[in-house]
């Protein structure tokens, strides 16, 4: 596996003797006497999972061959595991918990992985390998796990002709020249990677759901679709489309796509049993109305509630959900007028809503206001809506984070938005409790992802950005797991356990998202990118353009005023707490400086610096860590494999050049604007 196919899951023997030992006591005999597709999957991994850690060859049977052995199965349909275990525990699970533990009798020992279900099982297995793959002492290990949140779900921006929208790392895994692919192996490998992390369901297409993705729904592909669905529910995966709100029309023949016409009412009710007909467990409809061109409700001066609400009723009877999106925004507004803030637009279209979406409705928001920029602060959705169920949004693939082509690894960002306190039920309301449905008390709620990987041997294009995934997927499980713990965890099972080589791929991780912001636009102004592909430097690329991204820069300052006393007044969304940080340059916190307010080029931030001192020095040190990043990877040479350490070097060459070229066309950029010389007199053009 030179290129790093397996990811974090290829299992090479332990190099730590006595863990092998103690371990190989329970292994060498596993006892399952369930049968299903999960359980069979999570079987065949623990086999895998044994076989390459401790080299040996375990015997499977029903009923024990040892007098020391590991016994896996779902205590609610197998006495045995039932009645080892203790009540409390049981109910401490939860639907896709497990618990792992050691029961000792007389004459047995047996370590037991069980869950109420055979998602938890699996869960549990996957578990069970990543602690010995970590070399956890066994005693480490004992203990009950249940996902924070209940959705943990990856949406795929993937077109049927193979194309990926935002995707960096090749081809769609699923489609291609308008087919659903047939062949099966990479996607189940796909599925596997996916519930070794936990994750429960998965979007395979994009949410523009453009001519062909339309007609997923119909007979033509359905039966496609059901396969992908089969490959996919054998890793405890729930499958749900992207769908198109003008389906009616666009399928049906019918004259109008209003949700409140009975005509298309009916429409969907039919449609969706034909859906469920070949998909029996299908989780349901991920919907992009009414924004960037997509159609909606608005057609027929209807709301988002009259749209998701119509799709729930009919989604309802089966246990289907319907997640809307709220990235909702006024994409054809004039740079000149200063009144319209995109920043406002999500909470303007559904903070009047709240209440209103019935109980199988999802709102899924993007971490921040704008558009993942790599930096924004939280959505003031979050800590806004009371009475809605809400996901959060995050995006894995870099669209604005260097596109697998920079390192930037999200994980520390996306922990900084799950711990944001939003004040709404008073202090400690973090973001993460609200997502997991424990603040309000949701029916549904969870993360959701948009994927990172495609047809390359390695999944990712940067194999390194095989960690965003892993840190997706594990923070979906618990947020609470800290980026160290999640950096050290992926270094550990996809390179090795050596301490040099955890120590020194943990630092450049955990260090790649600041290197990354320091050296693209400052303090939270984002954008600054080539318009369309959001690759490489341009300052003005969005400044007159009809998006509503803009930076205001002249020759006295930059950043957009968005207080209440004299700008666009998003600030005011906020709960009280958070607002009045905000409000004020003086308190503002000066990473989101220039998203909240218009700052004269010589303000002295907290450092001393004035802002345009500070924007020449992050661009020049940025770039020195970008080199500093290639020389932590470099003394690695001979303790990770040649191919993978010449790829990661080839890329992270690449990275110094393009950090380069942001230095020099910010800095240029400024400069020229401003007039103001560098203090220590470094080049700029
Ligand atoms: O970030 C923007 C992207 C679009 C994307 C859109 C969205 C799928 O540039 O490519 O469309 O957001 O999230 O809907």
């Amino acid at each position: 596996d030179a290129l790093g196919y397996n990811c974090w899951l290829g299992y090479h023997k332990l190099d730590n003797s006595r863990l092998i030992k103690e371990y190989v006591k329970w292994c060498k005999n596993i006892i399952r006497s369930e049968d299903s597709d999960v359980i069979n999957t999570a079987l065949d991994e623990l086999k895998n999972g044994i076989h390459g850690l401790l080299d040996i060859n375990p015997i499977i049977s029903v009923e024990p061959v040892m007098k020391a052995y590991l016994s896996i199965g779902t205590f609610s349909e197998n006495d045995t595991l039932d009645a080892l275990l203790e009540t409390e525990e049981k109910e401490e699970t939860g639907e896709e918990g497990f618990i792992i533990k050691l029961a000792e009798t007389d004459e047995e020992s047996i370590l037991i992985i069980a869950g109420k279900t055979e998602k938890g099982l699996l869960y549990g297995v996957f578990s069970f390998i990543r602690a010995i793959q970590t070399q956890n002492n066994l005693e480490n290990i004992f203990g009950i796990e249940k996902p924070a949140n209940q959705l943990r779900i990856l949406n795929h921006w993937d077109n049927l002709d193979g194309s990926i929208e935002r995707g960096y790392a090749g081809k769609s895994i699923f489609f291609n020249n308008n087919k659903v692919i047939r062949k099966s192996d990479r996607i189940r490998d796909y599925a596997r990677l996916l519930a070794s992390m936990g994750i429960n369901g998965t979007v395979i297409n994009n949410v523009n759901v453009l001519k062909f993705e339309t007609r997923l729904i119909t007979s033509a592909y359905l039966p496609d679709v059901a396969r992908l669905a089969d490959l996919f529910r054998e890793y405890g995966i729930r499958l749900y489309l992207s769908i198109n709100f003008a389906s009616p029309m666009e399928l049906g023949g019918l004259p109008t796509a209003d949700p409140l016409d009975e005509g298309v009412r009916e429409w969907w009710k039919k449609k969706i049993e034909e859906i469920y007909s070949y998909i029996p467990d299908f989780g349901g409809f991920l919907v992009k109305a009414d924004s960037e061109n997509r159609p909606g409700p608005f057609t027929y001066n209807r709301n988002h509630a009259d749209g998701a609400n119509m799709l729930a009723k009919a989604l309802k009877g089966h246990s289907g959900i319907v997640i809307w999106r709220c990235f909702v925004y006024n994409c054809m507004q004039d740079w000149r007028d200063y009144s319209v803030d995109r920043a406002k637009a999500a909470y303007d279209n559904f903070m009047p809503l709240d209440g209103k979406f019935d109980e199988n409705v999802l709102l899924q928001i993007k971490n921040g206001p704008m558009d993942f920029q790599v930096r924004e602060p939280v959505s003031t959705l979050f800590g806004g809506l009371r009475e809605t169920n809400q996901v959060m949004e995050f995006q894995i693939t870099q669209e604005y984070t260097g596109q697998q082509k920079h390192l930037c690894w999200l994980v520390p960002m996306w922990k900084e938005i799950l711990d944001f306190d939003t004040y709404a039920k008073g202090k400690n309301t973090f973001v993460k409790r609200i997502v997991n449905g424990s603040v309000f008390e949701n029916k549904y709620s969870g993360i959701a992802g948009v994927a990172n990987i495609g047809d390359e041997a390695n999944w990712t294009g940067f194999q390194l950005a095989q960690a965003n995934l892993y840190g997706f997927g594990r923070l979906a499980w618990n947020p609470d797991l800290t980026s160290e713990q999640i950096t050290e965890e992926w270094v550990r099972r996809t390179y090795s356990n050596n301490s040099e080589v955890v120590n020194i791929i943990s630092e450049m991780l955990l260090s790649s998202w600041k290197i990354y912001e320091s050296y693209t636009s400052p303090l939270g102004i984002g954008w600054m990118v080539n318009p369309n592909h959001h690759f490489g430097p341009n300052v003005d690329g969005y400044e007159y353009d009809k998006w509503g991204t803009y930076h205001r820069a002249d020759l006295r300052g930059i950043g957009v005023d968005r207080t209440s006393a004299s700008g666009t007044g998003y600030a005011g969304q906020y709960n009280k707490e958070v607002e009045e940080g905000y409000q004020d340059a003086g308190t503002c916190p000066e990473e989101l400086l220039l998203f909240f307010h218009h700052i004269p080029y010589n303000y002295k931030l907290k450092s001393g610096e004035t802002l345009i001192q500070y924007i020449y020095n992050s661009h020049f040190k940025g770039v020195e860590q970008a080199i500093d990043l290639k020389n932590k990877w470099l003394s690695l040479k001979g303790m990770v494999g040649e191919e993978l350490f010449n790829h990661v070097k080839g890329r992270l060459e690449g990275q110094i050049e393009y950090s380069k070229e942001w230095r020099d066309v910010i800095n240029t950029y400024f400069f020229r604007k401003t007039g103001i010389d560098d203090e220590q007199g470094r080049k700029i053009y």
